[in-house]
């Protein structure tokens, strides 16, 4: 079996490392041959929950797990790490003003960052989830120079298993016979689903979703708004914000990650833009269409057709992250 890859998670006490800790361990994302050693982090209140996390992890008896570290202490969780998947952040509380979870995350995702350009391998890719995601691994990019910045991504891969999922029930097919919905910009709910490139494989013939679903009023209005407040929805129901599909996208992600895309199709991930992709401005973490190479390059899909319908949504999310930037880098420490 191959050298352990060392894999960090962070708010191994929540409720997404809860589903997301088993099935990595199992070998959803490195495959059935790669042996792991699974580090997770938290805060030190959350030490004995995170002790029972570990117990369960241990009695699951995972074959591919060689030793698991629990610990509060971000030297000894990002020493040597290979992948880090950076899920713990701090929530928004009620009463709390956007600029105040700005500024609680910014000092999270500065140490982190540190602790990362300190200790981390200096190949490690870096996926961040908690949220603002975009914006907090930005902050995170920016404190971690020696390491390349591709490998620094956000998750919009959520964004996107909705939007497939979306337009396969609409056309009864399965989810995997949609591909290349893209999601540009913020995780948010300023994010442009766009399905204008999809295309749907429909009894062996591929065919551009566009074309399939004959209904442009609902591609353009209630398929973009049902996934932009999807996350808002499942909190409406659950009374808990989306955990099991939260942790099923981090695999997808991280898996694409290892393995790469499959010739002809690609993803979307929130990657560095050095304002060279589709006019989207400099210096943020946007979310954009993808490959991906066997050696984890990422390169943007080139060349796609903009109308002035996705220009606007585009240049709308890019504003906010923009907005974001600006609000978190009053926070940055001298
Ligand atoms: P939970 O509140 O269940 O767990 C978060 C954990 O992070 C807690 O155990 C907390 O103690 C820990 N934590 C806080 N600060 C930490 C730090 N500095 N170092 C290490 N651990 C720390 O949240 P959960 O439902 O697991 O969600 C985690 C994050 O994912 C949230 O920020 C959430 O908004 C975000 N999400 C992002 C998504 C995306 O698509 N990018 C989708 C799902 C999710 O909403």
């Amino acid at each position: 079996m191959a050298e352990p890859l060392r894999v960090l998670v962070t708010g191994a006490a929540g409720q997404i490392a809860y589903s997301l800790l088993y099935s990595i361990g199992k070998g959803d994302v490195f495959g059935p041959k790669q042996s792991l050693v699974l580090i997770l982090l938290d805060i030190p209140p959350m030490m004995g929950v995170l002790d029972g996390v570990l117990m369960e992890l241990q009695d699951c008896s995972l074959p591919l797990v060689s030793s698991i570290v629990a610990t509060a202490d971000p030297k000894v969780a990002f020493t040597g790490v290979d992948f880090a998947i950076l899920v713990g952040a701090m929530p928004r509380r009620e009463g709390m003003e956007r600029a105040d979870l700005l500024k609680a995350n910014v000092k999270i995702f500065e140490s982190q960052g540190q602790a990362i350009n300190s200790y981390a391998k200096k190949t490690v890719k870096v996926l961040v989830v908690g949220n603002p995601a975009n914006t907090n691994c930005l902050v995170c990019m920016k404190n971690a120079p020696s390491i390349p910045k591709e490998n620094f991504t956000c998750m919009t891969r959520l964004d996107q298993n909705r939007a497939q999922a979306q337009i396969a029930n609409r056309l009864s097919v399965s989810c995997d016979a949609v591909q290349n919905v893209i999601i540009w910009g913020n995780h948010s709910s300023t994010q442009f689903p766009d399905a204008a490139h999809a295309s749907v494989d429909i009894n062996g013939k591929k065919e551009n979703v566009v074309a399939a679903v004959k209904n442009d009023d609902w591609l353009n209005g209630e398929f973009i708004k049902t996934v932009q407040v999807r996350g808002a929805s499942v909190i409406k129901a659950r009374k808990l914000s989306s955990a099991m599909s939260a942790a099923k996208a981090i695999c997808d992600h991280m898996k694409d990650w290892w393995f790469g895309t499959p010739e002809g199709s690609w993803v979307s991930m929130g990657v560095y833009n050095n304002g060279s992709y589709y006019g989207i401005p400099a210096d943020l973490i946007y979310s954009l269409p993808v490959t991906i190479g066997k050696g984890g390059e990422w390169s943007v899909v080139p060349g796609l057709t903009i109308t002035d319908f996705a220009r606007e949504k585009m240049d709308l999310t890019a504003k906010e992250l923009v907005d974001e930037r600006d609000t978190a880098n009053q926070f940055v420490q001298p």
